[in-house]
């Protein structure tokens, strides 16, 4: 791979989006890479992924301007395709993914991290959807998770204005979770995934599954879909040995890792 790294730390997988001489951009080859890379991940051996952009100034400064000024109406619809098929197979990927975004996130950047579980920056990390500002409209999802995330009002002015935002108001407007120093950001993001790692993998699968399709449901059909995976939980051994260690007064008793099973 050119332009996708990709290490394993114990249960947990981290992405390093790396063109840092175009800000970590987006084109076609980046887009196809990152598709194989998730699509590579060993599920029984991982547990969380961190999503990140190499270099100290930019987590992703868009979809590639050059690449995209030529294209036809067609090669437009098609690039767009491939860039939301890659972020709707995070969005659904079965175990979370933390955004780590260090830096810019601007227009697909700022989207691909929507697409995401879980955002934490660093104190230079600006967001934005500027796309009006080139004559097109976000094309990887930024008029939909946007308005979802932060509500419509304010996406509709980040959007309609072009108006790139700073760590401290993504924050304020829940755009993300946490805000870090640049080199604290990835210990961070390790320890969130570490946390999230420790739990019971299968509930955590799906509680996520609960959540992404519930919040897409009526609240009457949501509950449904949380009560199927509760009692989907009642299957493995981690609920057995979850609710066993608890119950076990033995207080010397060290907790073992959950099995996956
Ligand atoms: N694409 C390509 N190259 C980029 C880039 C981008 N988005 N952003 C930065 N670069 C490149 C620059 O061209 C420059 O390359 P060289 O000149 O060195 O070869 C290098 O990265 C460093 O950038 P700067 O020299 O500009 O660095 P500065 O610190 O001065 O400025 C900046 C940083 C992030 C403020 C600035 O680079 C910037 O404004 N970048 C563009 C940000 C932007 O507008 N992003 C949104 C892109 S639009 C769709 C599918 C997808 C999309 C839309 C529709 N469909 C098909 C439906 C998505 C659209 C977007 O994401």
């Amino acid at each position: 791979m050119e332009f996708i790294t990709y290490e394993q730390e114990g249960f947990v997988g981290i992405v390093t989006i790396n063109r840092p001489k175009a800000l970590n951009a987006l084109n076609s080859q980046v887009l196809e890479e990152l598709q194989e890379t998730f699509q590579a991940i060993d599920l029984e051996a991982t547990r969380a992924v961190i999503l990140t952009g190499a270099g100290e100034k930019s987590f992703v400064a868009g979809a590639d301007i050059g690449e995209m000024s030529t294209l036809t109406k067609k090669e437009g619809e098609a690039f767009g395709k491939k860039g939301n098929d890659v972020f709707r197979m995070i969005e659904t990927f079965p175990i979370p993914v933390i955004a780590a975004i260090n830096g810019f996130a601007l227009g697909g950047g700022c989207e691909i991290s929507m697409s995401c579980d879980i955002r934490i920056c660093s104190e230079n990390a600006v967001f934005g959807q500027p796309e009006v500002g080139l004559g097109i409209t976000p094309g990887f999802g930024g008029t939909q998770r946007l308005a979802r995330l932060v509500g419509p009002g304010m996406a509709k002015q980040m959007i309609y204005g072009a108006r790139n935002i700073k760590a401290d108001e993504a924050y304020r407007i829940g755009l993300v979770n946490a805000v870090y120093s640049q080199e604290e950001l990835m210990m961070e993001a390790k320890k969130l995934a570490a946390g999230i790692a420790k739990n019971a993998p299968i509930a955590v699968r799906a509680c996520k599954k609960a959540i992404n399709d519930g919040l897409e449901a009526k609240m009457e059909d949501a509950i449904v879909i949380e009560e199927k995976l509760f009692g989907s939980c009642f299957e493995t051994e981690d609920q057995k040995y979850g609710m066993a260690f608890f119950l076990d007064k033995n207080k010397d008793k060290v907790k073992e890792p959950f099995q996956n099973k």
